[in-house]
């Protein structure tokens, strides 16, 4: 079965099919002054959290290691009231050798809610401000395993000088009834 997932975030738009039981979800954020004509473009590294932490939810099982391979191993969480309906906000720690002058960062989320559509918010931290900047929302709209990517080109506040990238994961928002968050896997790609 083909499923084909289109929704608008800011001025892009994303259509993504998939030729598996697995929605697709891509995201493409560009941040101002990027130039990426002028920019060597080296090979792509990845990495996988080095630490996941359950900002609200119940933690059922898993750990750090559970997300870095789509393997089956999983973590799963059960939402909890927020504002008013269920949901949960999982932060990805990487730790990284890449710098601040990285060209594009794309993160890569495998996931899957056991009750669907919830609405997804995607977050990184800005070393700058210290603060999460909401760069994207989306929807998971079917509750077998989606793959959210968030794509950032010239991502320069999202990255340490240490390395470091912070993601947030915010599921739920849309509805009174409780659900369970699953997640397989988590990714880093720079690029
Ligand atoms: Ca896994």
């Amino acid at each position: 079965m083909e499923r084909v997932v289109i929704f608008l975030v800011g001025t892009a738009l994303i259509v993504a099919t998939c030729p598996t039981q697995r929605g697709a979800i891509a995201i493409a954020a560009a941040l101002p002054g990027d130039d990426s004509s002028s920019r060597v473009v080296p090979s792509a590294m990845e990495f996988a959290p080095s630490a996941v932490t359950v900002i609200a939810g119940k933690l059922k099982t898993g750990d750090a290691s559970s997300v870095a391979a789509e393997d089956g191993a999983v973590i799963k969480i059960k939402s909890v009231p927020i504002d008013g309906s269920f949901g949960d906000i999982v932060e990805y720690d990487f730790t990284t050798d890449l710098n601040p002058r990285t060209g594009s960062i794309v993160l890569k989320v495998l996931q899957r809610t056991t009750v669907a559509p919830q609405q997804e918010q995607l977050s990184l931290f800005n070393f700058s401000t210290g603060t999460f900047d909401l760069l994207a929302v989306a929807e998971l709209s079917i509750p077998v395993s989606t793959i959210t990517t968030l794509s950032v080109t010239n991502p320069i506040p999202y990255i340490s000088e240490s390395g470091d990238v912070r993601l947030q994961v915010r599921i739920g928002d849309t509805g009174t009834e409780r659900w369970k968050h699953v997640i397989d896997q988590v990714k880093l790609t720079a690029l």
